[in-house]
Parts: structure tokens; sequence; C-alpha cells
């Protein structure tokens, strides 16, 4: 792409903001203009486009359309809350801050969770925060969508947790104001506003909730949310929903949607705990303040523009020749490298081989609620040395993740034993700098990573535009965003792209009456164990061919947009 072509697509930098623009779409499954073709992209445009498209969570509010980060109303809740949060902390008996959400929402969650329950400790303080998850601990690791299609799981979850407690702060976490489970949450908080005040996180305006039926159930997430709007006037539930833009890939919300949540609640919880234990007043000033350092640390990853693009440009190779990319890492941030990893499954369609992460200490380090997960998750760095490491040679890429904090004799060590195999060996090191603090640097490592494994699965092929083609099938959300996917790229009516999804779903090529009669959730059950679905099912809606000559074609060219491509010549 050329200098004069990029900076036409900077000033596309509001495009999406326009009431125009794919009206049908909350902005959380809008596609960013900015990224139209990322997919024909090199590694350096790659990285810049994703660092323009990060740069649009903290744009000021231009116009009335949505709130932003730091627009007066989402600050001003920021300072609620916080205050809630305070009390607690002041007087914990019997109290309890959740926070809880499906896939990357709820992965934030136990990150967050972790690391104020850690401070408390450090202050000789009982903690006072629990994460949710839905489906529990494994889909810290791995993706567990189908929980996310179900309320009455997460109310249930909810009640357990908040057993015997007589006042609980519930912070619910649904980037696109979708998730079932969170709604039945939220119904909970609703009904029982004796114990529970309800907060909500997402990154669309409320009338843009999802209004789909709910099966078992007579709200839906939008009437949750205008529930919520009428508490919130006397203060008895909290909105906090700024848009940050369209993902740089439609509909990835592990990327800017967690992002901005990890900002939002470390800003909240921060504020909380200076309040509490600091007599440092909870201000908007302060408030903003904090932003703006988060701001200030989304320019750090980017200013290493050539190295992180050369990165990715090692990890896409690795992947196109089918090898590896290993993150291995010390702290927070290897939990960061196990999520970025774990979260190419679901996302790209990628082998759980593909990419993989380890941590120093296992579990140990981890102390998630159900401690170690069993042998199909196994996270040590003895475990990469035992499992891994053998097999390894120059074709697969290994990163270091650590900070100066953490014991680097040990780093030193396990980098020696790596180059032993492979001298394709990197690392992102963290050393103190003025005053950066932890939240700093595990930002930095997540816009990393995640620029990174994306990248790298782009170069791979992997995304046609700035769709995610391969994705998996496994929720009620992602079954809608299959089908307006291929109605977006076959042209074809809804009815038919369902048919070709469904027949790619169940490996058919003729629909029974047993299959058009079953519901959603059977059909993405179904889809658990499938690969390739939507793009099997694109190339059979625009070739008219049979399952079994798509599936050779895709075997010829696994390059998806140039498969499409030679379907459409
Ligand atoms: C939750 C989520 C995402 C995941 C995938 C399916 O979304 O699990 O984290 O990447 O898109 O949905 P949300 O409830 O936070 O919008």
């Amino acid at each position: 792409m050329s200098g004069s072509e990029w900076t036409c697509r900077l000033s596309s930098m509001h495009e999406w903001e326009s009431p125009y623009y794919e009206p049908s779409l909350p902005v959380s499954e809008k596609s960013n203009p900015l990224t139209r073709d990322i997919d024909r992209a090199s590694a350096g445009c790659i990285v810049r486009m994703l660092q323009a498209c990060d740069s649009q969570m903290f744009l000021e509010e231009a116009g009335a359309t949505y709130q932003r980060l730091m627009s007066d109303e989402v600050v001003e809740t920021l300072m609620e809350v916080a205050k809630k949060v305070e009390l607690i902390l002041k007087d914990p008996r019997d109290s309890l801050v959740v926070l809880s959400g499906c896939g990357t929402s709820g992965r934030l969650a136990f990150l967050v969770t972790s690391a104020f329950n850690r401070a408390l400790k450090e202050l000789n303080q009982s903690p006072v925060y629990s994460y949710i998850i839905a489906g529990g601990d494994k889909a810290l690791f791995s993706s567990q969508e189908a929980p996310e299609d179900d309320p009455k799981l997460g109310m249930l979850s909810l009640k357990e947790v908040c057993e015997g407690k007589k006042c609980v702060l519930f912070i619910g976490i649904s980037c696109g104001l979708s998730a079932p489970f969170v709604a039945g949450q939220l119904d909970l908080c609703l009904q029982n506003p004796e114990v529970y005040t309800p907060v909500l996180v997402g990154f669309n305006p409320t009338h843009q909730a999802r209004d789909e039926p709910i099966p078992g159930c007579s709200f839906t997430f939008r009437s949750v949310v205008q529930r919520m709007e009428e508490l919130a006037k006397s203060q008895k539930a909290f909105l906090i929903n700024p848009a940050v833009g369209p993902e740089a890939i439609s509909g990835s919300s592990r990327m800017k949607g967690g992002s901005a949540t990890k900002i939002l609640l470390e800003v909240v919880l921060s504020a909380a705990h200076a309040a509490a234990f600091t007599h440092t007043p909870i201000t908007q000033q302060g408030i903003l303040q904090h932003m703006r350092v988060y701001e200030k640390t989304l320019e750090i990853p980017y200013a290493h523009n050539e190295g992180l693009s050369a990165l990715l440009e090692a990890a896409g190779k690795s992947l196109q020749r089918g090898r590896r990319v290993c993150y291995l890492g010390w702290g927070s941030l290897g939990v960061l490298g196990l999520i970025d990893a774990s979260e190419c499954v679901p996302t790209f369609g990628a082998d759980y081989e593909d990419v993989r992460g380890f941590i120093s200490g296992g579990y140990n380090e981890l102390k998630n609620n159900e401690g170690p997960l069993g042998p199909d998750f196994r996270i040590s760095h003895e475990d990469f040395l035992h499992l891994v490491l053998p097999s390894l040679d120059d074709h697969d890429m290994v990163l270091l993740i650590y900070t100066q904090t953490d014991d680097v004799g040990d780093v030193e060590k396990l980098a020696r034993r790596v180059r032993e195999k492979t001298s394709n060996l990197h690392a992102v090191y963290h050393r103190v700098d003025g005053d950066t603090a932890a939240t700093q640097w595990e930002l930095c490592t997540k816009l990393f990573l995640n620029a990174l494994s994306t990248g790298a699965h782009v170069l791979k092929g992997k995304i046609y535009q700035n769709h995610m083609m391969d994705l998996q099938v496994t929720n009620s959300k992602l079954y809608c965003r299959a089908t307006r996917l291929l109605q977006n790229l076959s042209g074809r009516p809804e009815s038919k792209c369902e048919e070709a999804l469904l027949k790619a779903v169940y490996k058919v090529d003729n629909l029974t009456v047993e299959i058009t009669s079953s519901d959603i959730s059977t059909h993405t059950h179904t889809a658990r164990t499938r690969t390739k679905v939507v793009p099997l099912a694109l190339v059979c809606l625009l070739t008219g061919c049979s399952l079994a000559e798509a599936e050779l074609r895709l075997e010829q060219q696994p390059i998806v947009r140039d498969a499409v491509e030679a379907c459409l010549s």
C-alpha cells in the first residue's frame, strides 16, 4: 500500500461513525474501513493498520453519535462505580465484587480480579473480588462458546459465588452487549436489588444491545439493558458502554474490546483502592489522568514498529509452514501469553498446537478457582520442555515474555535450552522506565501479542478482507455472524446462506427435515467438531458445487481470499 493510499485510509478514521455505515450492525460487529484490505497487506502495513485501529479507542467525542472512553458521562459513571467499590473495601463483611463474562471478557475478569486481590493481600486485607467465566476455568485457556448462550447457567453461577453475601457489586462484561449468560446474571441482580447492584461493561450504545429472543427466557439482552437504564437514573444500576470503534478483524472483540475492558476495570478499581487505602479522593481529574496514561501506553508497542513487523513476519512464516509459535512467559505477562495463544483456536480456526503459551510456575502462579485443569491443559515451562521443545527446529518461533522484576537467571537458563533447538528465539522484555506500572506492561503485552498472532494469521491467509472466515460456529452470536458473512460475500438471500451453512455443519448435500427443524443450539453443538464450515459454505454458494468438491478446492488453495476469487473468476 502506498503512502498516499494510507493517508487516505487514515482520513476514514471516523467513517464508521456515520449513521449510514453498515447501519444494521452494532459497532462491535461492523467492519473497520481502516483494515478493508488487511488480507493483502505487508507485515509493516498490517502493524500500521492495527495501530490506527487501536488509536480509535481514545478518539475524542466527535459530534454526538457515540460516547467515548473519556466522555463526561462515562467518566462520571466510572467515579460512581469506584465509590461503590470503595465502600465495599472499607467494610468488606458479607460483601463481594464479582466480575463476570464469556470468552475474552471472562479471561479479563480473571486477570483483573487476580491483580486486585493480590494488591489487597499485600495490604493484609482479605480478598473481595471474585471472577466468573462462562464454561468454568477451562474456558480461561480454551474456547467454550456454548455456555455463553445459557442465561440460567449465568444466574446459577452468580448465585453460587454470592451465597451468604448481603451486598454484591456485580460487574457483567459483554463487549457486544450480547451474551445471554451475562443477561441472565444481570436479570438476577435486577430481581434482587436488596443484595445486588449491577454494572454492565460493553462497547455498543444501548439501543444496539442484542434483541434476539433467548430460548426459555422472557427477556432479551436489550430489555435487561433498558431496565438497567431506568435504575441508572437513581444510581441503582450502572452502564459503562463507550464505543471504541470496529475491531481490526470484524467482531474480534478480544482485541479493542478486551483492551478497553481491562483499561476501564483497572481505572475503576485503582481509584477505589487509592480512596480506601491512601485517602485519595475519587475525582474526574484523577480518572482522566489515569486514562491518559493508558492512552500513552498504546504507543509503546507500536514505537517498535520495525521489530514488531519482523516478528509478525517470522511468526507468519512459521504458521505458513505448519510449524509452531510458542510464548514462554513469567507472571501476569505469562497469563496474557496463555490467553492470546488459546484465542487463536476460535478466532482463526487454528490448531491447538499452532500457537501455545506456557507460564513459569504453571498453576501455582495462576491461582485460578479450580486449580490444575488436567492433562489437556498443560501450561508450565516444564511441560514445554518435556512436550514441545524436543520437536522444535529453526522453523518454529519462540518468544520469551518477561520484565526486569522476574527471575532473569531463570529466563537465561530457559533461553539457553531453547537456543539448542532453534535460533528463532525472540524476547519481549519490559523494564522500569520512569513510573511504569505493571498494568501498563500488561496492556503493552496484550496489544503486542494480539498484533503478533492476528498479523501472523493474516499472513497465513486466514482472513478474507477483514473478516475471520474460518470462524467456529459454536454459539448463536457466531452462527448469526457466519450467516451474515455468507450473505455479504455471496450476495445470496439469508435463507440460502443459512441452508449452505447447515449443509457444511452437518456435512450433507441435502438437508433433512430433522436438521431444518432443529434449533440453533443443536446446530452450534454439532458445529463444535467441524472445521472450515464457513469457507466450505461460501464455495458451495458461489459455485453450486458439492461439499466434496468444495473441500477439494479449499485443499488446493488454502488462502481463503484466493480460493474465493478463483471461484468467482
Ligand atoms: C464474548 C465472546 C468473545 C469471543 C467470541 C465469542 O463476547 O466469548 O470473547 O471472542 O467472539 O464471544 P462478548 O460477550 O464480550 O461480546
